[in-house]
């Protein structure tokens, strides 16, 4: 794709970065090159490592590997500015501005011989091994979505301390979007609590707002925490921010009041997060959009 002498001059940049406008649930892409057999993450356009350095890196690895299970091919998991810098690649807008999980794979071969004339015999060994890669990134585009925001299979206080500091701070990510309305705000709170507690507590109930430790009950030492915090600026859960804005005060205690004492039940039941795919052009999206049914 022509990138145009200026950001987003020509309509097949303008019909992509459309594309994104319009569906702000991506939490993932794939910008698929020939060749390399490279995993490339942002930044490209300068140097140094992008806020998510590490888990973006993760999920290379984690491609990287499952495409050598396939037939045996490395594919480098590497930041893009390591290659060369170049502006005006896709995924550094999509990271950067749209806050997507991006990648740049570099197909087969990995040398100039035969470079971009891939014999035809390597053209499906290409396809699934890279296909494999696609499923990897498309499940951890679920895992991010149904609240578990490091990656790491655990829903705890890093998690929400993660989606909190998306609704006092702002965030250009989908996946603080818990409940797919469109927003970010108090209501995913609530959304986390009861994905993460039917993915945690051996009740499969919702977390209760006022369990500042996340243990399922509302009792005394999360009081001490919130006694400890009170009165103090942090839009963190387990601080005793139980509203998720920024401050821990009387409506916090208000929430642990109305609730002390009580376990998580099972009535906050919510099933898996579904995702599909879209693909077009050169690249394929990932789009993942939660729905939470409360019965
Ligand atoms: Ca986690
Ligand atoms: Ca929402
Ligand atoms: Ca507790
Ligand atoms: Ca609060």
């Amino acid at each position: 794709m022509y990138r145009g002498p200026s950001a987003f001059s020509e309509p097949e940049t303008q019909a992509y970065r459309d594309f994104f406008l319009q569906n702000q649930n991506i939490v993932s892409h794939i910008d698929f090159h020939a060749f390399s057999q490279l995993i490339l993450q942002p930044w490209g356009y300068r140097v140094g490592a992008p806020p998510d350095a590490e888990l973006l890196n993760k999920i290379a690895v984690e491609m990287s590997n499952t495409i050598e299970d396939v037939h045996g091919e490395f594919y480098n998991p590497i930041p893009a500015n390591l290659l060369y810098l170049a502006s005006g690649i896709s995924t550094d807008w999509t990271y950067g501005d749209q806050g997507a999980y991006a990648f740049t794979v570099e197909l087969r071969p990995d040398s100039f011989f035969p470079g971009f004339e891939l014999p035809s015999n390597e053209i499906i060994s290409t396809a699934e091994e890279n296909f494999e890669a696609v499923l990897d990134l498309l499940n951890f585009t679920r895992v991010l979505s149904s609240g578990d925001f490091d990656y790491d299979g655990n829903y705890d206080c890093v998690d929400v301390a993660a989606l909190s500091d998306a609704i006092v701070h702002g965030s250009n990510k989908a996946e603080f979007d818990v409940n797919g309305d469109g927003a970010t705000d108090a209501n995913d709170l609530s959304a986390w609590l009861a994905n993460a507690g039917a993915s945690t507590l051996a009740s499969g109930g919702a977390f209760l707002p006022g369990d500042a430790n996340l243990d399922g009950s509302v009792d005394g030492s999360d009081f001490n925490i919130w006694n400890e915090n009170k009165f103090t600026r942090t839009h963190e859960f387990c601080s005793g921010d139980f509203n998720a804005d920024g401050f821990v005060d009387g409506s916090d205690f208000n929430l642990w009041n109305e609730r002390k004492f009580t376990s998580s039940d099972s009535t906050g039941v919510v099933p898996e997060p579904s995702g599909m795919a879209v693909f077009f052009g050169a690249f394929g999206v990932f789009l993942v959009r939660r729905r939470l049914c409360r019965g």
